[in-house]
């Protein structure tokens, strides 16, 4: 079995971070190992959350997992809470990372044109040097407009985004992966480019509108089950852009929807048909 470890925040309530990578690439069938990199009582969109950070653990936890022998097939990671903690991750990735170790990065921190609350261009920095270690990256728009000093850009049309994957390129991550990419009206997807093939790829599903909470979470997760699975790069982005998209629908019918998230739960036995 393939075990990865994720290394996000803990929001208890929320549907957001491990409480979705969890669920979800277990679901798939790899072990998943989570190091928390803050305890908070909700995710940061509800007033008057609190918050643990847990920098102090993170030492320690590894150094005992190091003295254990433990190897990933993966290290994915997602929000965390500060600079400090981008080094830290940094320096799991250089002790953990063997020949076969997939790291996937999503570099949380923004999103629809905005920074979320906790985070400044210090912070956007340190991101765009962990996504230079990753051999996958999956920033949205913002997010990657961000990193590589392009303006954001809400309508875009192909040569921007081939620019943008160009910029994300050249950061240094084998595949570089946009989120929420949408080149068609009524259509929205993701569109990626390898570098040692020199290959794009673009897909695009239809568009839900609205935005919703931890979906970003949902499609990152799912890339990361799904090549645990053996699917190619394009396979995952695509089975996760289609599964996202299912559960923001499905989401929808329930007139008791929770504001916070999306209804996963419900639609994870679908993923698994998902091919
Ligand atoms: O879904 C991304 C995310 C993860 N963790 C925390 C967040 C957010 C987005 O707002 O606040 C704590």
């Amino acid at each position: 079995m393939k075990r990865v470890l994720t290394i996000q925040d803990i929001s208890c309530l929320g549907k957001c971070s491990i409480t979705i990578a969890l669920p979800v690439i277990s679901a798939l069938g790899s072990e998943t190992v989570i190091l928390p990199t803050a305890l908070l009582s909700t995710h940061t969109m509800f007033k008057d959350f609190t918050c643990k950070d847990l920098s102090d653990q993170i030492e320690p936890i590894t150094a005992h997992w190091k003295s254990e022998g433990v190897a990933f097939d993966a290290i994915y990671t997602g929000y965390l809470g500060s600079i400090g903690q981008i080094d830290q991750v940094k320096q799991i990735i250089a002790d953990f990372k063997g020949p076969y170790t997939k790291v996937v990065v999503d570099p949380v921190m923004a999103d629809n044109g905005k920074l979320y609350p906790a985070f400044d261009m210090d912070y956007v920095r340190k991101n765009t040097e962990l996504c230079a270690v990753a051999d996958i990256i999956v920033p949205n728009i913002t997010e990657a407009s961000l990193m590589t000093g392009m303006e954001y850009r809400e309508r875009h049309d192909k040569a921007y985004v081939q620019e943008l994957l160009s910029r994300l390129n050249k950061l240094g991550a084998g595949i570089s992966v946009l989120t929420g990419v949408s080149l068609e009206e009524g259509k929205t997807g993701i569109m990626g480019f390898d570098r040692a093939a020199g290959d794009y790829y673009l897909y695009q599903n239809r568009r839900i509108n609205g935005a919703y909470h931890g979906t970003g979470d949902l499609f990152s997760s799912t890339c990361v089950g799904e090549l645990m699975r053996g699917r190619d790069w394009r396979d995952a982005m695509r089975i996760a852009a289609d599964y996202t998209a299912h559960t923001i629908e499905d989401t929808m019918k329930n007139p008791k929807k929770p504001w916070y998230g999306v209804d996963f739960e419900a639609t994870l036995p679908d993923l698994l048909r998902m091919a």
